[in-house]
């Protein structure tokens, strides 16, 4: 009797939770909230409570990343893999599309790796991918903010729209509603298709920018802000640039881009 009494209440206790990750193995939830979580990264969204996740420690402050493998594909997450939360700056919840401050990988990369995405999430410098970030930004209205350092000062710009368009229309950028400490330097590649040194889809016909720069980018012809080049190239506008802190002769120190779901 005492057995059934437990095991009753063994179920009960229990089953809940059991049915919850039954349910996250064979349904996909929608992945535009799998950056929600609290300020200091520790409480994350009940979506990602039981998956895969691994802290990324920010100097001795805390967590600033998260990377989360979700528990399932998806049209958004066509394979398995890990994505890139920023879990401090500014409310977090943000999803990190482009992360450079280790400065260990090269961005002089094909059409391929631009849009399937490279580097590894806390380990390496990163490029979540234009596929990934079309699908994202095609469901819901998104905000991008980019984050900068240039001789030991900290700027930002911060778009309260942005899209990524299909591969079909060559992920043409779309971004708007600009705020932040800086001048808008990327504003002016707004409607800018991407480009890859094996793709030229810069809007003039006797450049190609991406192989001059040895980057992909939304370039038109060529650039304001380099956010993809070659951290401090000697050769001029190649580098890592915001123009009007970097001039076309440096490079920024770190650069992080992320994006967020607008309530
Ligand atoms: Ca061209």
């Amino acid at each position: 009797m005492k057995f059934q009494v437990n095991a009753a209440m063994y179920v009960l206790l229990f089953f809940p939770f059991l049915v919850q990750e039954t349910l996250a193995q064979v349904s996909c939830p929608s992945l535009e909230t799998l950056c929600s979580t609290n300020i200091d990264g520790r409480k994350i969204s009940s979506f990602v409570r039981n998956h895969k996740k691994f802290f990324c420690e920010h100097g001795t402050d805390n967590y600033k990343w998260i990377a989360i493998q979700p528990p399932c594909t998806s049209p958004v997450i066509s394979a398995p893999r890990q994505l890139l939360c920023e879990v401090k700056t500014d409310g977090s919840r943000w999803f990190v599309i482009q992360s450079r401050f280790r400065k260990d990988i090269s961005f002089n990369r094909n059409w391929t790796d631009f849009k399937n995405g490279f580097g590894t999430p806390c380990k390496t410098d990163y490029w979540m991918g234009n596929e990934i970030v079309h699908q994202l930004t095609s469901r819901g209205n998104f905000e991008l903010r980019i984050d900068m350092i240039f001789n030991g000062s900290n700027y930002y710009a911060r778009y309260n729209n942005f899209n990524v368009d299909s591969e079909e229309n060559q992920y043409e950028l779309t971004l708007n509603t600009f705020s932040g400490n800086v001048y808008d330097e990327f504003g002016i590649h707004n409607h800018m298709k991407f480009s890859t040194p094996d793709r030229d889809n810069d809007i003039d016909d006797r450049l190609f920018c991406s192989q001059m720069f040895q980057a992909g980018w939304w370039y038109m012809n060529c650039h304001y802000a380099n956010l993809n080049g070659h951290f401090d190239s000697p050769t001029r506008l190649k580098g890592v640039t915001w123009t009007e802190l970097t001039t076309g002769n440096y490079s920024l120190s770190s650069v992080e881009m992320k994006i967020r779901k607008k309530n």
